[in-house]
């Protein structure tokens, strides 16, 4: 502590560095902050700022064109192999979106998050931190209106247009975040680039990573180009493409396209042995102006750049869009040599004069072309080769397979199409973007809650049928939510967490009702919701009124890709107290995380699952965290009793199950998880349950809890905005 070392007489009581958070003690503690992020204060911003409304002001193709002009602009800095950027600005747009994992959709191209550590001084994004300051005199001239998150992706989708490609498309409208996203399991590992083995139970087999990670390493976007751990074997290295590519939501055809596209252009960098590489920017001194990786033997020219320690082009057309890459793959064979940095890459076995590289400063000199582990698994592994033969018959059909691909890459996180903006935005629906078709409006709202309401379902089941509707909704990638009704289709429809009995038991109830007022049955699962709040509030003896809004759609099977539903299916769901098995991650841990992808503050979390309980809407009945005498009525009990010292907590023989006893008889009063006894033992939480327990809040209770389950049924009306 400097304040009581040295005597240095600076003041120093701030914490001013990552090694002194005040809480570090204390590992295991639930850590709230990945619910405290992007916040007004963090923000630079005008409070109104609507980034949704700047960027439909933005000049497109002033963009676009600005852009495409940077690419042959070579600075002294970091001059452009071939005098070229475009390969160095693909695989830009490349790592800001390949971080995106499909299994809880976080990492990705749309928030930016490729400028913020532990990104940007990953390993694998060695250089990009140039790239981008390449970048900064378009980002500095459209202003506000240009989001870095876009112009990262744009940056490559130019630059394949303007190498020869047919682009599928650009969608703007992705929102900057300012400052590193904590809410990211990357993995455990011991530390950057520790082995494999770390992160998979069986290092044969790729699918035994961890969950729901999706590189083999940590500070690698997907696998280690020189081979697992660093061993080159390309049929080994075939199956964690598969695995990670897998995760990213990349089948076998678009995996190898991009693998294939991807290498067309562009070349790998090797300029000396790797430990005389200077440290990542986040380790850099001052004086390196955010940039990493300083090179010893650069000498000013493009041909002394270090990035991997891979050193050469795969193509002898670098610059051009072609089927060069697979001309060469397959007229070869190729075996492992180790690069002038120390890497190992495979070169080709007596090349022909004209197949070789010229050099990417001085063209007069010639280099072998190059392959990494993972595009020799293009030639190797019999799925992969059979796909890459038909590329390389077919280019047409590789350029077209390729772009899709690209496309589906950079805007996988961005939710359904309404997200988009601009002139480029194809007009086709893809399968992958959940499309959901516009809902009629028209209908009369009171007539069918009145009809609800005289249907003879209980409260809990419409108001438990409507969280359920909403509760998939993740703000990581803007999936799911209750927009849709895809609840009632398969495979939500049978999910435990949903109780297909009571589910299909409630909807044969409310389809009816939709179909008569020409309602869709989104919008009457939610407002059955609202019917359900409305009168457990006046139950409690409350006037407060629920709001809603129609307009969801109700999609079709043949707008639902069942199989990228399957990572959607809650596990566990805090806010009904329940688990679907024992996991083990604990209860409160998986009720966080849930809050955090469904966008909720620590009030708003803690204001639901209080209400939540009082409301009786546990998952299958399930009495725990049911603090009060009156369930169903949507009063603040669960907090009062919490926070009651009049009863004293136990475990119990079930793990995670414990009993509140009452202090004067020793009598069980009720029982609980720990995704309830959590707000009252973990300090932050406690602040916030005594709110909602103390005599003054009672109605600001209310409040409080419609307004964050109306922003839970909302979350995924982007046609709102
Ligand atoms: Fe790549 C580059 C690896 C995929 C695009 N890559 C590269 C390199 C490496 C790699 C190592 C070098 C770097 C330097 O600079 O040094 N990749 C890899 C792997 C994989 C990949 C392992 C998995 C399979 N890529 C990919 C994709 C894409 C790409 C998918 C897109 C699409 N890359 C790329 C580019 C480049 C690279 C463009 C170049 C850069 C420059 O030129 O700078």
């Amino acid at each position: 502590n400097s304040l009581t070392s040295g005597g240095c007489p600076v003041m120093h009581g701030g914490n001013t560095g990552m090694d002194t958070s005040p809480t570090r003690w204390w590992p295991k503690a639930l850590n709230l902050d990945i619910l405290q992020q992007h916040d007004a204060r963090v923000s630079p911003m005008d409070p109104d700022y609507d980034h949704r409304e700047a960027v439909k002001a933005l000049d497109f193709q002033g963009v676009w064109d600005d852009v495409d002009k940077l690419l042959t602009d070579s600075q002294v800095w970091w001059p452009a192999d071939w005098g070229h950027y475009g390969g160095l600005f693909i695989r830009l747009s490349w790592h800001a979106a390949g971080s995106y994992r499909l299994g809880d959709g976080r990492g990705g191209a749309g928030t930016g998050n490729i400028r913020f550590e532990p990104l940007n001084s990953w390993p694998d994004n060695a250089s990009l931190e140039k790239a981008r300051r390449l970048l900064w005199p378009v980002k500095k001239k459209y202003g506000n209106a240009l989001s870095w998150a876009d112009l990262l992706v744009l940056a490559g989708t130019v630059a394949y247009a303007n190498m020869g490609l047919k682009v599928y498309g650009f969608g703007f409208g992705r929102k900057d975040i300012w400052g590193p996203e904590k809410d990211i399991n990357w993995g455990s590992d011991s530390e950057i680039l520790a082995p494999s083995n770390e992160r998979v139970d069986d290092i044969s087999d790729a699918d035994t990573m961890a969950n729901p990670l999706a590189a083999s390493h940590m500070g690698l976007i997907y696998v280690n180009p020189e081979g697992v751990n660093g061993n080159p074997d390309p049929a080994e290295t075939a199956k964690y493409v598969r695995t990670t590519f897998a995760r990213m939501a990349m089948d076998d055809e678009e995996t190898a396209a991009l693998t294939v596209g991807g290498h067309t252009v562009g070349k790998a960098h090797g300029g000396v042995k790797a430990d005389q590489v200077g440290p990542e920017p986040a380790g850099a001194g001052l004086e390196a102006a955010g940039f990493g990786w300083a090179d010893p033997g650069n000498d000013g020219n493009a041909n002394t750049a270090h990035t991997s320690g891979l050193e050469g082009a795969w193509t002898n057309t670098p610059t051009k869009w072609d089927n060069a890459y697979l001309n060469l793959l397959f007229k070869y064979e190729w075996e492992p040599v180790k690069s002038r940095a120390g890497a190992w890459q495979w070169e080709p076995i007596d090349i022909a004069e004209e197949d070789k590289v010229p050099d990417a400063t001085d063209p007069s000199i010639k280099h072998n072309p190059i392959m990494t582990d993972a595009d020799m698994a293009m030639k190797v592994d019999p799925v992969y080769r059979e796909i890459c033969e038909r590329f390389h018959k077919d280019p047409d059909h590789l350029a077209k397979t390729f772009a899709r691909a690209w496309f589906k890459l950079t805007h996988r996180d961005m939710g359904p199409k309404a997200n988009y903006v601009g002139p480029f935005v194809p007009d086709e629906d893809l399968i992958w973007q959940d499309p959901v078709p516009a809902g009629p409006t028209g209908w009369d709202v009171d007539a069918v809650k009145a009809r609800i309401a005289e249907s003879g379902l209980s409260g809990a089941d419409l108001i438990a049928t409507a969280w359920d509707s909403a509760r998939t909704y993740r703000g990581s990638d803007m999936r799911g939510g209750a927009n849709g009704a895809r609840i009632r289709l398969a495979p939500q429809k049978d999910w435990a967490g949903n109780e297909p009995e009571r589910l299909a038991r409630v909807l044969s109830v409310l389809e009816p009702i939709a179909a008569d007022a020409g309602a869709s049955v989104a919008d009457v699962i939610v407002l059955g919701g609202v019917v359900g709040l409305e009168q457990a509030i006046a139950a409690a003896g409350a006037d407060v009124s629920v709001p809603f809004t129609p307009g969801r759609g109700d999609a079709t099977d043949a707008q639902t890709d069942a199989g990228s539903f399957d990572v959607m299916e809650p596990l566990a769901d805090g806010f009904r107290n329940w688990m679907k098995d024992i996991y083990p991650v604990k209860a409160e841990e998986l009720l966080l995380d849930r809050a955090q992808l469904l966008g909720l503050t620590i009030a708003e979390m803690t204001v639901l699952v209080g209400g939540l309980r009082a409301l009786g809407v546990n998952h299958g009945g399930s009495a725990h965290g049911v603090f009060t005498d009156r369930v169903g009525q949507l009063t603040n009990d669960f907090f009062v009793n919490l926070t009651d010292m009049g009863y004293s907590w136990h475990r119990t023989d079930t793990d995670g199950i414990y009993e509140l006893r009452d202090r004067a008889t020793s009598a069980v009063k009720w029982t609980a998880t720990g995704a309830d006894l959590v707000f009252g033992s973990n300090s932050v939480l406690r602040a916030y349950a005594e709110v909602y327990a103390q005599d003054d809040n009672g109605e600001k209770f209310v409040r409080d809890f419609v307004a964050a389950w109306t922003k839970v049924m909302e979350a995924d009306r982007f046609d709102l905005a």
